[in-house]
């Protein structure tokens, strides 16, 4: 188990009380309105200085790093598209070495990895499988905009059914070319690592504070912890760039998002439209505020719906596992 001391973060109460400090600054070529952005913005903010990162290829490393430009105030370092998993473990492992062999000082230093949906959930889950099957501490933050979005907005395992992308064009006779259903990656890893003691969805900025505090959550518990973002792209999703706050807000009010924590085994839900006046907004809501969804037609939105709602209503852990009751995993 892990070896470094824990540190007991104390948690955000509003945002008045966000920490001030910046480590991800000026220096970035991210889209106006990129969400991805104000993930890294975040997570790096709560995690503080003593913090090393890397990141896999996609917008996130490209957009952050042109010639001699960086907004990182942290070490941080590049890794593999799909590499992510890997990179984390071998900084984590070089971490304790140096520890050990008296090179540095015996204090806790935050591994972050961040990759984005492709590098993530389809190309580098094995190297992520890996890294939450052993004894680290390192955290793994998956931001989900839902494409290979810097290399012009591919589909990948986690675009949600029905979207519009440069490799899944409407035509007259497939009006919809997505026909899969978004890969549950959080459930997934939860499920299939019992001793992992944290998986989380989040979106930055709804609720106020949720995701970063989520991430606290993470580092204090230490060992190996994994978080899926829902990141809004103004570029990939066609919308004006001023909506990306809201639209996160409303992918998750719809039900699309489902937002939870799973802390040594037990769900917890950190917005939960069963327990609130008005419910669900119709999911329709959500994807008509986006281009990438024009080309669908009433029968499609109604299916959309329906399967939202099967989701919450059947599946215990919604859109993840169809597992009535509580997980009991313990480590
Ligand atoms: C092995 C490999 N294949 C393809 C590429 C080209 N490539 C660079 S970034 C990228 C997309 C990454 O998508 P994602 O992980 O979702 O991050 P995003 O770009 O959306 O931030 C691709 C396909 C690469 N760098 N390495
Ligand atoms: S394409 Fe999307 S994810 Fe990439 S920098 Fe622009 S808004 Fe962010």
């Amino acid at each position: 188990m892990s070896t470094a001391p824990t540190i007991d973060y104390e948690k955000i109460k509003g945002v008045h009380k966000i920490p001030l400090e910046e480590l991800y600054t000026s220096g970035h070529r991210t889209c106006q309105g990129c969400e991805s952005a104000t993930t890294m913005r975040g997570f790096i903010k709560v995690a503080g200085s003593r913090t090393v990162v890397t990141g896999a290829t996609g917008c996130m490393y490209v957009a952050n790093t042109s010639y001699l430009t960086t907004p990182w105030i942290v070490p941080w370092m590049h890794t593999q598209l799909g590499a992510g998993g890997s990179s984390a473990v071998g900084m984590a492992a070089g971490l304790r070495a140096l520890k050990r062999k008296g090179k540095i000082k015996d204090e806790k230093i935050n591994v972050i990895n961040f990759s984005g949906d492709l590098g993530a959930g389809d190309m580098g889950i094995g190297g992520i499988s890996a890294a939450l099957q052993s004894d680290y501490d390192l955290l793994i933050i998956m931001y989900d905009n839902e494409s290979a979005a810097n290399t012009d907005i591919q589909a990948t395992g986690l675009t949600t059914y029905g979207a519009q992308t440069t490799f899944t064009p409407p035509g007259t006779k497939h009006p919809i070319m997505q026909r899969r259903w978004k890969k549950n990656v959080a459930g997934m890893l939860a499920v299939g690592h019992p001793t992992c003691r944290y998986v989380a969805t989040a979106c930055a900025t709804f609720p106020p504070t949720d995701y970063l505090n989520k991430v606290r959550k993470a580092l204090s518990i230490g060992g190996p912890t994994f978080i899926h973002t829902y990141d809004p792209c103004p570029k990939g999703w066609d919308y004006h760039p001023r909506y990306s706050n809201e639209l996160g807000e409303f992918g998750i009010k719809s039900g699309l998002y489902p937002l939870y924590e799973i802390v040594e085994g037990n769900v917890i839900y950190t917005w939960d439209a069963r327990k609130t006046g008005k419910g669900r907004i119709p999911v329709k809501d959500f994807l008509t505020k986006q281009g990438r969804f024009d080309h669908l037609k009433e029968e499609h939105f109604t299916h959309i719906q329906k399967m939202v709602d099967e989701m919450w209503d059947e599946w215990e852990i919604p859109g993840v596992a169809p597992i009535k009751g509580i997980l009991k995993a313990r480590i």
